[in-house]
């Protein structure tokens, strides 16, 4: 496919990166207000100004600062909220590398996390954070909830300086799963966070004036780069919601007058389901992406009035994919490139590969995967697509992977997991068709003696996976079904084909 519409490359090399280009914005309006937190606590319930926000992480930056120099900064704090911004920017500001953290990873998938990327420090937003990330070996600095920093715990990991990993400065390591249940950072650098800012304000026709309601979690692309970094880009305003919740959103939206809204099919889902999808008409934008929008899901809400525009992307290249602002917005397809995006799908396998400046140096130290990754300068998206008149259409994965509410789960690495509880035998997880969630992470276990608790063993998987992760749904079975060379077939299961 053509690139998206003309871009220039030397825009996406501005000095200082997106930081500096905020700061710059709010230097000249510190006045406009930024951000509205929807909550009880201290920042709940009032707008944050440019100048607020400006002021308060450059505070935060200055604390964090000592750290600087090509390092990583962990951030384990509670998600959407100003504070959780304001260390976020800091970090930035500081020239930090962030690798924003689920908060409610476990301690196993946090310690995997700090042992790939060993870095320079880490934000605990509380103090059983704060002790999980010291017993790491990582010099901790306590986030008081406001974004207001203090160097009191970096005492506890040591100073960690003998063992940081160099990584690229001011950009964000996302971390997504690997097919060998070992998830991967994704390295993206200043120059792929502001192209990807760029070419989305371009496409989607963001400015200042555009208010964002944002209940999408703050530690993966989608509700980081897309909504909040672009927000602030565009000058834009935005509006933080606890939780996702249908009345909530629909609420700020009126009480804010808002204009955007970005979510996963999940909540649009949930939206149409509430029968009140057409009290969100006012909003001159609603974005799906994360994971495919079934098509009778769209016209429903068309026919409320809201037609959502379907974008798609990835952690590794953040948005490439979208549906047009102007003009025809296809049901089932995720569009056409954005600007400075090039796409096509490989003749042989199907599979979509795309290039552009948005798209990631590589995996944070693992070559061979990087390699693996790119074929000639283009990036192996792993998904595969046809060209559909002209509109992309996302066909499915070629791997492995079960995608429940936007978030991408390894099957792997939950089989690894529960086959470690003693009553298993043998387990394989796959996915299973739900209209909520898309996908339910669904797991079949071969049991080690004559009685398996089902319960006990969703609650072993507690311990150590994130809630998302976690098996919605458990078969007892007598074997698995597996192929010619003795491997699982992880298809069969999902077509519930095979079983003994
Ligand atoms: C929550 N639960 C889930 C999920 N989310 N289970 C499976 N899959 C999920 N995605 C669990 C809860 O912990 C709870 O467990 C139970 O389900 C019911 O919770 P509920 O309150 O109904 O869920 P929720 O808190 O409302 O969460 C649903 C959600 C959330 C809002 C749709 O999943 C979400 O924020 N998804 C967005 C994911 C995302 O941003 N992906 C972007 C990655 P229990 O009952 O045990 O307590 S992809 C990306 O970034 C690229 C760039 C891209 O293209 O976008
Ligand atoms: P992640 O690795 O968590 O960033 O998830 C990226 C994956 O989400 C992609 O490789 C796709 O499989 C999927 N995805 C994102 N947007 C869409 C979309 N609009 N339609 C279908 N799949 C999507």
């Amino acid at each position: 496919m053509a690139p998206g519409a003309a871009f220039d490359p030397a825009g996406v090399e501005h000095p200082g990166g997106l930081p500096a280009l905020w700061t710059a914005a709010w230097a000249g309006s510190p006045r406009t207000p930024l951000l509205l937190e929807v909550s009880s606590g201290p920042d709940g319930g009032r707008w944050v100004t440019a100048g607020e926000l400006d002021d308060r992480s450059g505070r935060a930056a200055e604390v964090l600062g000592g750290w600087a120099g090509g390092g990583g900064v962990v951030l384990w704090s509670p998600t959407r909220t100003v504070g959780a911004v304001v260390s976020h920017v800091g970090a930035l500001r500081a020239g930090l590398t962030v690798v924003p953290c689920n908060p409610e990873a476990t301690a196993r998938e946090l310690g995997h996390v700090v042992e790939d990327v060993r870095p320079a420090v880490a934000v605990a937003a509380g103090p059983d954070q704060a002790r999980v990330l010291a017993a790491c070996g990582v010099p901790v600095v306590a986030d008081h909830g406001l974004g207001v920093l203090d160097r009191s715990g970096a005492g506890d990991g040591g100073d960690g300086s003998g063992r940081r990993r160099a990584i690229v400065p001011g950009g964000l390591v996302g971390y997504t799963s690997g097919t060998t249940g070992a998830p991967k950072g994704a390295m993206l650098g200043p120059a792929n966070l502001l192209a990807n800012s760029r070419a989305l304000a371009a496409a989607w026709g963001w400015t200042g004036e555009d208010r964002l309601v944002h209940a999408l979690p703050l530690f993966h692309g989608h509700g980081l780069c897309a909504g909040l970094y672009t927000s602030l880009l565009a000058g834009g305003s935005v509006v933080l919601l606890p939780s996702f919740d249908v009345g909530a959103v629909i609420e700020a939206a009126a009480d804010h007058g808002a204009s955007m809204f970005f979510g996963v099919p999940t909540m649009y889902h949930r939206i149409a389901g509430s029968g009140r999808a057409g009290e969100l008409r006012s909003l001159r934008l609603a974005v799906s992406g994360s994971a495919p929008l079934a098509g009778d899901l769209q016209r429903s809400l068309r026919a409320d009035g809201v037609d959502v525009l379907e974008r798609y992307g990835m952690t590794e290249t953040l948005l490439t994919v979208s549906n047009p602002l102007e003009g025809e917005r296809r049901a089932g397809t995720v569009g056409f490139p954005l600007p400075g995006v090039e796409a096509r799908v490989e003749e042989e396998s199907g599979e979509l590969l795309v290039r552009g400046p948005q798209v990631f140096a590589g995996y944070l130290g693992r070559p061979e995967a990087t390699a693996a990754a790119f074929t000639e300068g283009w990036f192996r998206t792993g998904d595969l697509a046809e060209v559909d008149d002209g509109y992309l259409r996302i066909l499915g994965r070629s791997g492995d992977v079960v995608i429940s509410g936007g978030f991408n789960v390894y099957p792997a690495e939950v089989e690894e997991v529960l086959a470690r509880h003693p009553g298993v035998a043998e387990v394989a997880v796959a996915g299973t068709p739900s209209e909520e969630w898309g996908e339910v992470v669904t797991a079949w276990v071969v049991p080690a003696g004559p009685v398996l608790d089902t319960g006990a063993l969703v609650e072993f998987a507690a311990g150590e996976l994130a809630p998302y992760k976690r098996p919605r749904v458990v078969h007892l079975v007598e074997a698995l079904p597996r192929n010619a060379m003795g491997k699982v077939t992880r298809s069969a299961l999902s077509a519930g084909e095979g079983l003994a």
